[in-house]
């Protein structure tokens, strides 16, 4: 089916200070909508049409790089806006400190470990958390790639190409990174996808 553009979950002034207007709109309006024009574009006649964007991701990695790249970037973008939320951060769900505990030594280690990956991803790319083997863990991958082609679901992703920290942060990745995680994500849409997965 087609990709579409999503609209955001708030509005473009909804993350200040931490993720300013200006770089919601550049990011949502141009650099998101631009992966759904050229995704569009390359599904067709792909022999992907049919398929749901998770399928198409899954399908079109190693395989077709143009659709990869869009269709895997579609796919972070629309969950990256809902990871986010005016005055995120703070305390987890009970059920998802539990398994943060368990698997990833508390809070304080995971987000040591979230930065970390974020900081470390040479050049463009994305941080997450994700279910592996049923069991969480902290990954990074370069470009458009997510979790779900390396065998995991994806349950928080962090933008780490330019244009999602440049205009506010400059060249500053980690403190992007850190008020990603103290105050912007939200821990309910990740529990929320814990709990599906
Ligand atoms: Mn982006």
């Amino acid at each position: 089916m087609a990709f579409e553009l999503p609209d955001l979950p708030y509005a473009y002034d909804a993350l200040a200070p931490y993720m300013s207007a200006e770089t919601l709109e550049f990011h949502h309006d141009k650099h998101h909508q631009a992966y759904v024009t050229n995704g569009n574009k390359l599904l067709e006649g792909s022999g992907h049409e049919g398929k749901s964007l998770e399928e198409v991701v899954k399908a079109s990695f190693g395989t077709n790089a143009g659709l990869f790249n869009n269709a895997g970037q579609h796919y972070n973008h629309i969950h990256f806006w809902k990871w986010m939320k005016k005055d995120g951060g703070g305390a987890m769900p009970g059920a998802l400190q539990a398994r943060v505990d368990s698997d990833l030594g508390g809070t304080a280690a995971f987000r040591e470990a979230f930065i970390q990956a974020g900081v470390t991803q040479f050049g463009s790319g994305w941080c997450w958390l994700a279910l592996k083997d049923g069991k969480l863990e902290v990954m990074k991958t370069p470009n458009g790639e997510n979790p779900l082609v390396h065998g995991a679901t994806p349950l928080l992703g962090c933008d780490v190409w330019e244009h999602s920290y440049y205009i506010d942060y400059r060249n500053a990745r980690p403190k992007y990174l850190e008020a990603f995680f103290d105050n912007m994500v939200n821990w309910d849409y990740v529990a929320e996808l814990l709990e599906a997965a």
